[in-house]
């Protein structure tokens, strides 16, 4: 099934992972390369062996879609994802001055006085990105992330590209085409022009027997936080654009390169291994919308939904 498919993947990266440090300083087991198959039709993939907080998955793929790269979007949603993305070019600026956050993933997991500091900071750093416009333009953007590569590609010569625009209309006018790509990597944003390089960098399309299938190539994976996420996100992904495109869905193939299970995160790994897959939940989505671009939060929702409780772990920053 194929949920089991993340599952093996988890049991494989504790099995035969090398041990490798990270940026983070937090310490991984990773494996290089590795294929997940999706059979869209068996069910929508949103794990049950933990609680995955869908409404947090579709806010963050209509920010994408909508072509945002602020986190006001987010944090209007409810969506804490990416605060710690934007927090962190916030401390480094001139303009923070109140106590010294340098390393705050690490530190807010050791020392519980630093935490309650911290977490003092992010909620004045949250109201300020709400409340105030200037502050918002300013610290609330990650850079040219996702929603900008997507929709809004800057070329030499000054113009821009909507690559999902343009993708979505070679799909219905030239299914068969080879060359259904929207790319992130843009190596000339990657080193200094945004706050994390895109992880889920590449994905294709491709259509054959009137279903729509879709391949994501992704360059670094956190399996246990980001990958649920991720499948969840490019299966909804493929949904919205086969209704547009009047297909049926069928696989969603998930490409790993650097495939990583970090060490503050085994525990509950193999907590999650320890548990019975249940039913898949279904998608359902508003018929009465047509583009992709005109979905909203209340036209998505999963039916169905009997997962096992979630599992917290820290994400290393
Ligand atoms: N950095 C790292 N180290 N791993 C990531 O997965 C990651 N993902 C990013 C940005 N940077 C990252 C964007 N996506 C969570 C999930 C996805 C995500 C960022 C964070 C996360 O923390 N999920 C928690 C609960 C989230 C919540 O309820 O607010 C989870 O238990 O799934
Ligand atoms: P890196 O840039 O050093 O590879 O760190 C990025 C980390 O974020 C890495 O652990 C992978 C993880 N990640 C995902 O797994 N999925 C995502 O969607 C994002 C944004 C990040």
């Amino acid at each position: 099934t194929n949920e089991e498919q993340y599952l093996n993947l988890c049991q494989e990266v504790l099995n035969k992972g090398a041990v490798k440090r990270d940026r983070t300083g937090t310490g991984t087991k990773s494996l290089f390369g590795y294929q997940m198959r999706f059979d869209l039709q068996e069910g929508f993939p949103l794990l049950t062996t933990k609680r995955i907080p869908f409404r947090l998955i579709v806010s963050e793929l209509l920010w994408f879609i909508k072509g945002d790269t602020n986190i006001r979007y987010l944090l209007r949603h409810n969506n804490n994802i990416w605060n710690e993305w934007a927090f962190q070019s916030y401390i480094e600026s001139e303009e923070y001055d109140g106590p010294d956050m340098e390393d705050f993933g690490r530190r807010s997991q050791q020392d519980e006085e630093f935490k309650a500091q911290y977490d003092e900071q992010m909620g004045i750093f949250k109201e300020k990105i709400l409340q105030d416009d200037s502050f918002s333009e300013r610290f609330g953007d990650l850079g040219a992330v996702y929603g900008k590569q997507w929709r809004a590609w800057q070329t030499s010569r000054g113009e821009t590209i909507d690559q999902l625009k343009d993708v979505i209309d070679n799909i219905k006018h030239n299914p068969d085409s080879r060359r259904h790509i929207v790319t992130s990597w843009n190596p000339e944003d990657v080193p200094s022009n945004m706050a994390l390089p895109p992880c889920h960098m590449m994905f294709q399309f491709y259509v054959a027997d009137g279903k729509l299938s879709c391949q994501l190539y992704q360059r670094s994976a956190d399996i246990f936080l980001g990958v649920p996420f991720n499948i969840a996100s490019y299966a909804l992904l493929t949904h919205l654009i086969a209704k547009e495109c009047q297909l049926e869905v069928g696989e969603f193939v998930h490409t790993l390169g650097d495939a990583h299970i970090y060490s503050n995160h085994v525990e509950q790994i193999n907590k999650q291994l320890s548990r019975e897959i249940k039913e898949a939940p279904s998608l359902s989505l508003n018929d009465s919308k047509e583009s992709v671009f005109d979905f909203e939060m209340e036209d998505i929702k999963v039916e169905g939904y009997d997962p096992h409780p979630g599992i917290k772990a820290p994400v290393a920053v």
